[in-house]
């Protein structure tokens, strides 16, 4: 078969019910994603090839179960013999794949098309009947938030609605679930965007762009144009942030549905069409005849405060969310309830214990400078812990506008030299410790010791890292986890002081 022929049926394979037996397909990966992607094509009667450098016992027993062929190559410098003599019509590639990965290389040379999960899920989305309607979520920070967010105020509406993507379970997973759904929330990683091209969302997202993941892109660039990709086909509402004006310009650009409208969410006074915020109110100026002179009252600041849920990046996810459930037809009243029971995941501005006039907050979600810089934001005088994996990314800027609000700073992570050069060169007069154990049963610990000397009554003791986590620790998580224990450990008896909302302003 020449490469037209290939790309002939290829576009003919739009559909659950397309002839998909016999396609020739090569998987790249074997995590979370190749597997849902393997078992959903031998279920389709493809001829199925996985290809990874390594992979859990577990997975490589399923794969054998299933009846796909499997090649395990720690180096996969080259594409294995058994790649090459499939020659597969079409690949498969899991996010966590460099675009410039030897195998990826070597099937643009051969002109072999290369699709992500995501892709393909969208292409097999009528299996359980009519299709699920999607809205797709993607930003630097807030998509997990959001995507929860959005999910359960469409599930308390009575919708059959599920969150699905990066939040980690597979898109596949999700549109091969028997019930079906009426609507799916697919939070989208910039590696995920990279490699869609027929998704036609219903409403889409991209909560804000800040340098993350340059590693894989290669570019700032080509990280944002990963991300405008959210937007495009876009049927009902494309929702972007005022105060990030990417977001905005990658609206304006985006090829759309005719009819879509573009949706602003912000802090402030919401113009016509927007979502924000007037005397202390949530508002929706958007999904309302009357919005030229008039917007409806989703709940209050203070409600949001008795409820953890007032820190400034959060009040923006939940307008967000709001936008994205009000265009899929939710109630105000509705959202409303939802926002009376709705609880952030662990360690995103978690407060861990309160002692002596100090908070204690985990907020190991925050993985890069944009997450810790909002955290930051959310309180006056932080004794702010940070540090681990940069990933390529400048910590000045954050180190110089966020100085004036820290007591000190407690740097962790194996490489602390770039945070502790900005410290000398932007905020010389806060004083900075850093954790030298680097064995993981200790760093927490050393750094809740250190912090509590200097912590004063009204100060936070804030776990934003501003990094990822893998140098010391299983994940964010694992991160966090140590973090809370370690400072309950500290404190004793004193940390049954404890409440449930974080203090914010
Ligand atoms: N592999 C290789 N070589 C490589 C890279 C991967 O052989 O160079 C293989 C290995 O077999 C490995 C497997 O691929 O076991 C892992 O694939 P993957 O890294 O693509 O991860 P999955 O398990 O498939 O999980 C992915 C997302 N991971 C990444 O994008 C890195 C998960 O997001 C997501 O939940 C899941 O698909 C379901 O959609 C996680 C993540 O860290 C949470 N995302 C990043 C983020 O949020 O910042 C983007």
């Amino acid at each position: 078969m020449d490469s037209a022929d290939v790309t002939d049926r290829l576009s003919e394979l739009t559909s659950w019910h397309s002839d998909w037996a016999g396609l020739r397909v090569g998987v790249l990966g074997l995590g979370k994603t190749g597997f849902s992607v393997a078992d959903t094509l031998v279920e389709l009667g493809a001829e199925v090839l996985v290809v990874a450098q390594r992979a859990e016992p577990s997975q490589v027993q399923l794969v054998e179960v299933i009846g796909a062929g499997l090649v395990l190559d720690e180096t996969l410098d080259a594409p294995p013999a058994e790649l090459v003599s499939l020659e597969p019509e079409l690949l498969v590639v899991s996010p966590g794949f460099h675009p410039d990965h030897p195998v990826l290389v070597w099937a643009a040379e051969r002109g072999i098309p290369v699709w992500g999960d995501v892709e393909l899920a969208w292409r097999l989305r009528d299996k359980v009947g009519a299709p699920a309607e999607w809205i797709a979520v993607t930003g630097t920070n807030g998509k997990t938030t959001t995507v929860q967010l959005t999910a359960t105020m469409l599930v308390d509406a009575g919708f059959r609605a599920a969150p699905c993507g990066n939040i980690g379970i597979p898109v596949l997973d999700a549109i091969r679930d028997p019930q079906g759904f009426d609507v799916l929330v697919v939070e989208l990683s910039s590696y995920q965007l990279h490699s869609i091209s027929s998704m036609s969302p219903y409403a889409s997202v991209c909560l804000n762009v800040a340098e993350d993941h340059l590693d894989w892109h290669g570019s700032l660039d080509a990280y944002i144009a990963a991300k405008a990709k959210v937007y495009t086909n876009t049927k009902v509402a494309c929702v972007y942030n005022k105060s990030d004006a990417r977001t905005m310009t990658m609206v304006e650009n985006a090829e759309v549905v005719d009819g879509a409208r573009a949706i602003g969410f912000g802090l402030g006074v919401p113009g016509l069409s927007d979502f924000g915020v007037v005397d202390g109110i949530l508002c929706d100026r958007a999904f309302t005849d009357e919005r030229r002179i008039a917007a409806l009252e989703i709940t209050t600041v203070t409600d949001l405060v008795l409820r953890g849920l007032a820190a400034p990046h959060i009040v923006a996810n939940i307008l967000a969310a709001c936008a994205l459930a009000r265009s899929y037809g939710v109630p105000i009243d509705s959202i409303r309830r939802t926002l009376e029971h709705f609880e952030l995941d662990h360690h995103r501005i978690e407060l861990v214990a309160e002692f002596g006039g100090v908070s204690w907050v985990d907020d190991s979600k925050a993985t890069n400078a944009h997450a810790a810089d909002a955290s930051l934001g959310a309180y006056e005088s932080v004794v702010w812990v940070a540090g681990g994996l940069l990933k390529g990314v400048d910590i000045d800027p954050l180190v110089l506008s966020r100085a004036s609000r820290l007591r000190a700073a407690v740097l962790i992570g194996v490489d602390r030299s770039d945070l502790r050069n900005a410290f000398a060169r932007h905020a010389p007069g806060v004083p900075v410790f850093e954790v030298d154990d680097t064995e993981t049963e200790e760093v927490m610990s050393a750094a809740v010791r250190l912090a509590a000397t200097v912590a004063q009554p009204g100060d936070v003791v804030l776990l934003a890292p501003a990094a990822a986590s893998m140098d010391q620790f299983v994940d964010y998580g694992d991160r966090g986890t140590r973090f809370a224990q370690a400072v309950r450990d500290y404190l004793g008896g004193g940390a049954a002081d404890q409440h449930d909302a974080p203090p914010t302003h």
